[in-house]
C-alpha cells in the first residue's frame, strides 16, 4: 500500500520549503508565502532522487581494489568502478589513513575539503569531515575562500574587520533612498546572486527593496561588462568596462576628486593613515604617470568626460559604493578591494547611515538585502566551524586555491601573507562536501594532478566529476533523507529539516560513514560524543536556544519547533549599529584592530613584505590577461566566468532548473551580436571556446547586454573530459578547462578564476555526447 503524501519541512541555500512525499518519492516542492521572491533553483529538488546521477553504493576504483596504496593513480577518472559492501570500502578507507599516518604522518592527509555543501547545521559536511580528522590527529587544512581570499586578507590588514562581518554590513535601498544620491555597483548586484544565502533563507526580497530606487532621486550606476547584472527596472545608468580594470576607473574618479578639491580632507586626517603616501602616486608625482580621467579612460574604455562627470557628482552628493566579490577573483585582486576603500575614504561618508559602502552588496542574499535584524547569537555547531579549526603552522595549511600547486612541489616553498610556507607531501586526500573539479581552475592540470597521491577519499551523492576521480566512494545523502535544523547568523529564520524519504539505495550520512571509520580507528566515541542523530540535532538547537535567550529571543520548546515548520526571530532581534558606523561615531573607542587603529590607505605591515605585486598602497599593475594585453590579440574575448542563475555552483546540474536552460546539453554562454557576426556565429550554435590550456563546448546565446570583447560563461556544468579527434575537449561547457591557476598575489594567494582570455569558433565536427549525467563504467561484478 503506498504511504499517504506528507508535508516536510527543509531548508537549502537557496531557500527554506515544505517538501511533499510519500515517504519514498518527492511528490512536490512548496515554497512559503512569506517568501515572495522564490527562486526557480527550488524545485531542483524534485530531481534529487535522481537514479542516474546518483551513487547507489559504495564504489572502489578497479586498480585500487587491487592493487591498495601502490596503485597506479593515472587510472583515476578513467578506470571502472568496482560494486562493494559497506564493510569492504570501510576497511579499505581505515586501512588507507592508517597506513598514510604510520608511513609519513598526518601532514600527508589534505582535508581541506572547501565547498558548500548543503544546509543543516548537524549534517554539515565540513564539520563533519574536519571533526573526523581533527580527531584522527590532524590533516593539512586550507585558508581562506574561494569565493573572496584576496577581500579577506587585504580587508583585514586595512580594516581590521573580518571579512564575513564586514559584507554583513551594508545598507539596505530603504536606507540608501533616505541618505545617498548615488548609489555606484562595481560589478553590479545581479539578482542571480541574491538567490543564494549560505545556511538558508526564509524570505527573498532583493527585486522588492530594489524597486525602491526606482522613483527615488537617486544614480544608480552599474560598472560591469554585463547589463544585467543591475535589474532593469532602476534604469542604472550602464558603464560597461573591460573587465578587470575597475582599479584604473577608480583611480581615475579619485584623480578629478583630488585635483577639484573634492575629497573629504578631514575624514582622511581623522580615520585613516597613509594618505599622503597615496597622494603622489595619485597625481603622479612619484612615478611622472597622473592617473588622471584621461588615463584611466584608456584602460577601462570608459570615457574621459563620463569619468569626470561621475567624480564630480560623488564629490558633491552622499553616495553609497558598491563592490561584488567577482572584482577581487582576479589577477591583483587585493588592488580593487584595497582601491575601492581608498576611494569611498577620499568621499568621506563611511560609517555613515545609509552611505559609505557595501562589500559584496547582493553576492548573496543578506548581504545588502538582509537589513539589519540579524541574529547576533551563535547557533550550535557540531566539530570545527571554520575558524575554530586549531592554530595553523607550517605545512598544516594552504591557501585555498593553491591545491593544484601543492600537489605538483611537494617541499616546494612560497609566500602568503607575509609568511615563509612549504607545500606538505601529500599522499591522501579526503573530500566531502565540496566539488574541486568544479571550483579549482585548469581543471585539465587539476586531473593530472590528482593521478599523484597514493589515495583519494570521496563521501558524495552524485557522480561528480569529484566522486569519478576518488579511489573510495561512499554514497552519501542528501538532506531530504536525514533529519537536522537548518539557520544560520545571515537569517532571521531557523528551520526543522524533518528526513522526507528514506535514503536512497545504500546510501548513509556522513556522520554514518565516518562515524564507521572512527569505529575502526579506535576513536568511535570520541567522533559521535556518544550521540544518535537526533540526540545532536536536539542538542545543536537546545544550545541555540540558550544562546539566543541571552539576548532575549525566544525560541520554542525542541518539541514544538520539531513538529512546526520555520520559525522567525526577526520580530524580536534589535536593529544592529554597524562596525564602521560605531567607528565613525567614536573612532577612539571603537578602534580598528589595524596597527593604527584606523582605515589604512597604506600599510607599513604590507611595505614591509617587500612584495613586487602588492605594496604598501592600492595601484594598478599590468595585468597579464586583460583586453589590454598582448595576449589578447590571439585571445580577443575576455571569459567571465560567473555565478550561474540556475543552480548554485555545480550543485544539482543535473535537476530539471538546470537543464532547462542549456542549450543541446550544453551550458549556456552569451555575447552581444557584434562580436558574433565577425564569428558567423548564431544565436543557438554550438560553439568551441579555447586558449592554450583547454577548450569547451556551450550553446550560444546572443544578447546585447555584453559588452564587446566579453563572453560569459556561467561555472557549474559538470566537468566532461573527452577526447575528440585526439584532442582534449569539455563536451558540457564548464569555463574551468580555461581560467587560469594561479594566486591573485603573493598577498593572498586567492582564485583568479575571473582573469582569462579565449577565442570562440562555431562548432563544426559531430557533437560529442555529454555523459556525465550517467553512471560512469561500473563493473558487473560486485565485490561482497
Ligand atoms: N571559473 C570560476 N570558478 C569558480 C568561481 C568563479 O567565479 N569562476 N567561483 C568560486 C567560488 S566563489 C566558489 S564558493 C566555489 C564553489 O565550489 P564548491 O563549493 O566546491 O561547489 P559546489 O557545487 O557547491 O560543491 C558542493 C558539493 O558538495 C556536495 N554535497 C552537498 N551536500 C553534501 C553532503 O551533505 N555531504 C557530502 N559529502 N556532499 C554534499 C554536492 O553534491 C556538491 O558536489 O567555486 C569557485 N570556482
Ligand atoms: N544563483 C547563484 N548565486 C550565487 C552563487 C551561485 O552559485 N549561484 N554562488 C554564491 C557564491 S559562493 C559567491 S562567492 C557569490 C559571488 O558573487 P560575485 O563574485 O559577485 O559573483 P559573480 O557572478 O562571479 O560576479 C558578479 C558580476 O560581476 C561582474 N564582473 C566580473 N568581472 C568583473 C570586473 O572585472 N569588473 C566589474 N566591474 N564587474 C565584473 C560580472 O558581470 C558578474 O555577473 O555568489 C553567490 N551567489
Ligand atoms: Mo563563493
Amino acid at each position: 500500500m503506498k504511504n499517504k503524501s506528507t508535508l516536510t519541512p527543509t531548508c537549502s541555500h537557496w531557500g527554506n520549503y515544505l517538501v511533499e512525499s510519500d515517504g519514498e518519492h518527492i511528490l512536490s516542492v512548496k515554497n512559503y508565502s512569506v517568501d515572495k521572491e522564490p527562486t526557480p533553483i527550488g524545485q531542483s529538488l524534485n530531481d534529487a532522487l535522481d537514479n542516474d546521477a546518483r551513487i547507489p553504493q559504495p564504489m572502489v576504483r578497479e586498480g585500487y581494489l587491487k592493487h591498495g596504496i601502490s596503485s597506479d593513480g593515472t587510472g583515476r577518472g578513467k578506470e571502472k568502478f568496482v560494486p562493494v559492501s559497506w564493510e569492504i570500502a570501510l576497511d579499505l578507507a581505515a586501512k588507507a589513513i592508517d597506513q598514510t599516518k604510520t608511513n609519513y604522518s598526518n601532514d600527508a592527509i589534505y582535508g581541506s575539503s572547501y565547498g558548500w555543501a548543503s544546509a543543516g547545521r548537524f549534517h554539515h559536511a565540513q564539520s563533519q569531515i574536519h571533526r573526523f580528522l581533527a580527531k584522527c590527529g590532524g590533516y593539512v587544512d586550507s585558508l581562506n575562500t574561494y569565493s573572496s581570499a584576496a577581500a579577506e586578507v587585504i580587508m583585514n590588514h586595512i580594516s581590521g574587520i573580518p571579512f564575513l562581518l564586514l559584507v554583513r554590513e551594508a545598507p539596505s535601498p530603504e536606507e540608501i533612498v533616505k541618505h545617498s544620491k548615488n548609489f555606484v555597483l562595481f560589478g553590479g548586484a545581479a539578482i542571480k546572486n541574491s538567490q543564494v544565502n549560505a545556511g538558508g533563507i526564509g524570505a527573498h526580497s532583493a527585486v522588492e527593496q530594489l524597486k525602491q530606487l526606482k522613483n527615488a532621486d537617486v544614480n544608480v550606476v552599474n560598472v560591469s561588462p554585463i547589463r544585467d547584472d543591475v535589474i532593469e527596472e532602476i534604469d542604472a545608468k550602464w558603464m560597461a568596462l573591460r573587465p578587470n580594470t575597475d582599479v584604473a576607473l577608480m583611480l581615475g574618479l579619485a584623480h578629478t576628486l583630488a585635483i577639484n578639491n573634492l575629497h573629504d580632507t578631514e575624514f582622511l586626517a581623522k580615520y585613516t593613515v597613509g594618505f599622503e603616501q597615496f597622494l603622489p602616486y595619485l597625481l603622479g608625482d612619484s612615478d611622472g604617470l597622473p592617473k588622471d580621467a584621461a588615463w584611466a579612460a584608456n584602460i577601462c574604455d570608459i570615457s574621459e568626460q563620463d569619468i569626470i562627470d561621475l567624480a564630480i557628482e560623488l564629490g558633491n552628493a552622499p553616495s553609497v559604493l558598491s563592490i561584488s566579490w567577482s572584482l577581487q577573483r582576479q589577477e591583483f585582486g587585493e588592488q580593487t578591494y584595497w582601491m575601492f576603500t581608498t576611494l569611498a575614504a577620499m568621499l568621506g561618508h563611511i560609517g555613515k547611515v545609509g552611505a559609505g559602502v557595501g562589500y559584496g552588496y547582493g553576492c548573496i542574499h543578506n548581504m545588502g538585502f538582509g537589513g539589519r535584524k540579524v541574529p547576533t547569537y551563535k547557533m550550535g555547531a557540531f566539530g570545527m566551524e571554520i575558524g575554530e579549526r586549531p592554530a595553523l603552522g607550517d605545512k598544516k595549511f594552504i591557501p585555498v586555491a593553491r591545491h593544484t600547486d601543492m600537489l605538483n612541489n611537494p617541499g616546494g616553498k612560497y609566500q602568503y601573507n607575509g609568511m615563509d610556507l612549504t607545500y606538505p607531501d601529500i599522499k591522501l586526500i579526503y573530500w566531502a562536501g565540496g566539488n574541486p573539479f568544479h571550483h579549482h581552475q585548469d581543471l585539465d592540470e587539476l586531473a593530472k594532478a590528482w593521478s599523484k597521491p597514493d589515495t583519494i577519499i570521496v563521501n558524495e551523492a552524485f557522480w561528480t566529476a569529484t566522486a569519478r576521480h576518488a579511489d573510495i566512494v561512499f554514497p552519501c545523502t542528501t538532506m531530504l533523507e536525514r533529519n537536522d535544523l537548518g539557520g544560520s547568523s545571515y537569517d532571521a529564520f531557523i528551520s526543522p529539516m524533518r528526513q522526507a524519504v528514506k535514503p536512497y539505495q545504500q546510501s548513509r550520512s556522513d556522520f554514518d560513514i565516518f562515524s564507521g571509520l572512527a569505529q575502526r580507528l579506535d576513536f568511535e566515541d570520541e567522533f559521535t560524543g556518544g550521540k544518535t542523530e537526533m540526540q545532536w540535532v536536539e542538542q545543536l538547537y537546545n544550545t541555540t536556544r540558550t544562546n539566543a535567550a541571552k539576548i532575549d529571543v525566544k525560541l520554542p520548546e525542541f518539541n514544538d519547533f520539531w513538529q512546526g515548520e520555520q520559525f522567525y526571530v526577526g520580530d524580536q532581534l534589535d536593529d544592529i549599529e554597524f562596525t564602521l558606523e560605531r567607528f565613525r561615531r567614536d573612532p577612539n573607542k571603537y578602534k580598528l584592530r589595524t596597527p593604527s587603529g584606523k582605515i589604512e590607505l597604506f600599510s607599513e605591515k604590507i611595505a614591509s613584505f617587500n612584495y613586487d605585486d602588492c605594496h604598501g598602497h592600492a595601484k594598478w599593475y599590468q595585468h597579464v590577461e586583460w583586453l589590454g594585453s598582448e595576449r589578447a590579440e590571439k585571445y580577443p574575448l575576455h571569459l567571465v566566468s560567473n555565478q550561474p542563475k540556475t543552480r548554485l555552483h555545480s550543485q544539482f546540474d543535473h535537476a530539471r532548473t538546470s537543464r532547462e536552460h542549456k542549450i543541446k546539453n550544453r551550458e549556456r554562454a552569451r555575447m552581444n551580436a557584434n562580436e558574433a557576426s565577425k564569428r558567423s556565429i548564431k544565436n543557438g550554435d554550438i560553439i568551441r571556446l579555447f586558449n592554450d590550456r583547454g577548450a569547451c563546448l556551450v550553446g550560444i546565446e546572443i544578447s546585447n547586454d555584453i559588452r564587446d570583447g566579453v563572453i560569459e560563461l556561467p561555472t557549474g556544468a559538470w566537468y566532461d573530459p573527452q577526447t575528440v579527434d585526439g584532442k582534449r575537449l569539455e563536451a558540457h561547457g564548464n569555463p574551468n578547462v580555461l581560467t587560469k591557476d594561479k594566486g591573485t598575489s603573493t598577498l593572498a594567494q586567492g582564485c583568479s578564476a575571473h582573469s582569462c582570455l579565449v577565442e570562440v569558433e562555431k562548432y563544426q565536427g559531430e557533437l560529442p555526447e555529454v555523459i556525465m549525467f550517467k553512471q560512469p563504467d561500473i563493473s558487473d561484478k560486485t565485490n561482497k
